[in-house]
């Protein structure tokens, strides 16, 4: 039958097989033949009882992200707090980019709605600015447990990695969508004082809805990843429906004279927001491509 690897744990792998979890030794030779086994392989199980059974064969991968290290991920919940710790957009627009560029489509989700009426909290209207990117936008409470059927509905049937800042309620989202989980939750300080010597081992975890779901730090680089110049307009796709407007075939939509882009900011088509960070990201692009 055939599983997905949703734990490596003390040298066996625990293999999700849609109605039961088996933990299983790998054949030496597939090891060998396939090398590294991730969290999010696709692979053969032949169970030896109820409990546990034995990987025959690895699938190959469709993606395979490095930091967190999982196979096979289809998508990235990009996860902000609208208060409570203050949203930072640029640190958003950066995961954004970076889940595009790894090849796997984000949606977003803000949390802790239930604190939208504590005017000194929040600055919705940033956010709702995200509304206009093309990502699905889920707003919700993981603590009243509100709006949640539309991100319920976006985690079913597929293999989802959480990614955001400490604090913004991903583990406490988990929670709440599969009772029961009692993940670990807390609060900022306390998370702080514990630092980078937790170890950061990745697991899948099955939701009853349907769907595996890593809880992660999210992307621990904050570095952009290497790409060119010109590809990322690319993600940012609000720009797309101006760019055959520019003058310029190439244009960066910086300083380009006769740009589409900029003149769409200008009229407050897309958002100054979004144009400033892409503009930011820009000359971090280029400083690295002159770096290698
Ligand atoms: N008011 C409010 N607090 C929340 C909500 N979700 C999480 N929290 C609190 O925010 C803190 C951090 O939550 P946690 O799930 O550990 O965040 P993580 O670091 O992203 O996993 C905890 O004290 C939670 O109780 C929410 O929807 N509303
Ligand atoms: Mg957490
Ligand atoms: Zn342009």
């Amino acid at each position: 039958m055939d599983g997905v690897i949703i734990k490596a744990y003390g040298g066996f792998y625990f293999v999700w097989t849609r109605d039961r979890i088996l933990k299983c030794a790998i054949r030496g030779k597939i090891r060998r033949l396939r090398g590294q086994v991730l969290v999010g392989d696709q692979v053969i199980v032949q169970p030896v009882n109820d409990a546990e059974g034995v990987v025959e064969d690895i699938l190959p991968r469709s993606t395979e992200l490095a930091r967190p290290p999982v196979a096979n991920v289809e998508q990235s919940v990009i996860i902000f707090a609208i208060s409570n710790p203050e949203p930072n957009p640029v640190l958003l627009d950066r995961f954004l980019v970076q889940s595009q560029a790894s090849g796997i489509p984000p949606v977003i989700c803000f949390n802790k709605n239930d604190l939208a009426g504590d005017a000194e909290h929040v600055k919705p209207d940033i956010l709702k600015q995200y509304e206009k990117t093309g990502q699905p936008v889920f707003w919700v409470s993981a603590k009243t447990g509100a709006r949640l059927d539309g991100l319920r509905e976006a985690l079913k049937g597929r293999i989802s990695v959480l990614a955001g800042p400490s604090g913004v309620g991903k583990s406490s989202l988990l929670n709440t969508l599969q009772p029961g989980l009692e993940l670990k939750t807390g609060d900022i300080s306390s998370k702080l004082k514990r630092g980078k010597h937790t170890t950061r081992h990745v697991e899948l975890i099955p939701l009853a809805g349907g769907g595996l779901v890593a809880d992660t730090p999210g992307f621990s680089s904050m570095h952009l990843p290497s790409m060119h110049r010109e590809d990322l307009a690319g993600y940012f796709n609000e720009f797309a429906k101006f760019e055959d407007g520019c003058k310029f075939k190439g244009c960066l939509h910086n300083r380009e004279p006769g740009c589409a882009v900029k003149a769409a900011v200008e009229r407050g088509d897309i958002s100054a927001l979004r144009y400033r960070h892409y503009v930011i990201f820009l000359a971090e692009v280029m400083e690295a491509e002159r770096r290698y």
